[in-house]
């Protein structure tokens, strides 16, 4: 749903430009020095990107998902280590307690996560715990009105950096699977929260993760997202529903920009006495990351607007997120392939975003779980009809 054209084209013209002119021209020093600027950082937050999905009565732009994702095409058209310094406040860091949080764990928290003076992370996956996440061993046991956090949680987005935490961790001890599960609000200053040191990753250099170890962190009580125990396992499916479209729609925009830089190089470059782009088994090439890309484009779109609809798109966001994270990883094999030795030489910046894209496939669910759920829904429809 678009609630006003004339006011989304403004803010879509907006971002394209900062891309272009800010964020396109630092890729390499981010990705050598591993860090975002300082300026680029504070451009951001006057921007409001660090809180595009917030509702406006807590800060945010109050974008609906059809709004965030075609914001979304536009931030993945550069590193996406950019978009991963804003995307937990807007995604997994934010949502938990703005899906079933109170009104009062709201008031106390999203506003700071909308200007970005606060960052947001998620503490889902474990060391023994990835996409099992029913499985979790993360502890949190009731001491007066306070719990008592114990675990290690794995490959944390922006943990290094952030200043909240959504935690799940069992409250039940008895209760081994789903049900026994909680989600925390974990203020970053806790003591008994110790932040890991930055992993080294294959790409998406100037992005951070890291473990966040729980060493007798005591939570109140009244951090519960909503109040109810047992509920964090749903909660956390939840995030990750919408999360999974707003990866896709990242992962549209770069295959666009590999499909645009791609292009440019195959009209420029020459063999065979004539542009590489003038002979077919390039064009093939072009034309199949150009089809790929356009049917995801248009997945996102149409779940997006379902789900602005008020419709469950759970299967449909693993649907795109299952086709998208394999599309981009195709087109950046194909831009990869077109620009030739160049493509594996790192001045051409292309041999990154391969780097960078692989990530896609990995994250807020495997390529193999976003199939699990659509089979698992398409076999649950079945029985219902
Ligand atoms: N929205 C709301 N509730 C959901 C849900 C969703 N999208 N998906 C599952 N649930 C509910 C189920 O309805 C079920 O509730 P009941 O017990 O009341 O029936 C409960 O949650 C357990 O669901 P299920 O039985 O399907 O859980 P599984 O253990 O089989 O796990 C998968 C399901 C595999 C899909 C889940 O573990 C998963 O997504 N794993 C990947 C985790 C991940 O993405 N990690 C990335 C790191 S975080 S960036």
């Amino acid at each position: 749903m678009i609630r006003d054209q004339e006011t989304l084209n403004q803010l879509l013209d907006t971002i394209s430009r900062f891309v272009r002119e800010r964020l396109v021209p630092a890729e390499e020093r981010v990705a050598e020095e591993d860090a975002i600027p300082a300026d680029i950082l504070q451009e951001m937050k006057d921007l409001g990107l660090f809180g595009l999905s917030i509702p406006e009565e807590y800060g945010g732009l109050g974008l609906t998902m059809e709004e965030e994702v075609l914001v979304a095409f536009e931030i993945g058209k550069t590193s996406p280590a950019f978009r991963s310094i804003f995307g937990t406040n807007n995604g997994i860091g934010a949502q938990g307690i703005l899906i079933d949080g109170t009104e009062e764990q709201k008031r106390k928290y999203v506003p700071r996560l909308a200007t970005g003076e606060l960052i947001g992370s998620f503490c889902l996956t474990e060391p023994d715990v990835g996409s099992d996440a029913a499985s979790l061993k993360t502890r949190a046991d009731r001491d007066g009105d306070h719990y008592v956090l114990n675990g290690t949680k794995r490959f944390i987005t922006n943990g290094p950096v952030a200043g909240l935490y959504t935690v799940m961790a069992r409250t039940d001890q008895n209760n081994t699977g789903a049900g026994g599960i909680t989600a925390f609000i974990v203020e970053g200053d806790t003591p008994g929260l110790i932040r890991g040191k930055p992993d080294r990753k294959m790409g998406q250099h100037g992005a951070h993760t890291c473990d966040i170890i729980f060493e007798n962190c005591r939570v109140p009580a009244e951090n519960i997202i909503g109040l109810k125990e047992g509920q964090g396992f749903k909660t956390a499916m939840k995030v990750l529903d919408r999360g999974r479209l707003h990866i896709s729609a990242v992962c549209v925009g770069v295959a666009e920009r590999l499909i645009e830089d791609a292009l440019r190089y195959a009209m420029e470059r020459k063999q065979f006495g004539k542009p590489i782009v003038e002979h077919q088994l390039i064009q093939a090439m072009l034309a199949d990351s150009k089809t790929e890309a356009y049917a995801a484009r248009t997945m996102v779109l149409d779940a997006a607007r379902r789900k602005d609809e008020g419709e469950n798109v759970s299967m449909q966001a693993a649907c795109c997120k299952l086709f998208c994270a394999e599309m981009v990883g195709r087109v950046a094999d194909r831009a990869v392939q077109i620009f030739g030795g160049a493509g594996y030489i790192a001045d051409y910046g292309i041999e990154r975003f391969y780097r960078d894209v692989r990530l896609f496939r990995i994250y807020e669910g495997t390529t193999q779980i976003q199939q699990i759920v659509v089979a698992r829904s398409m076999v649950r429809e079945a029985q219902q009809g």
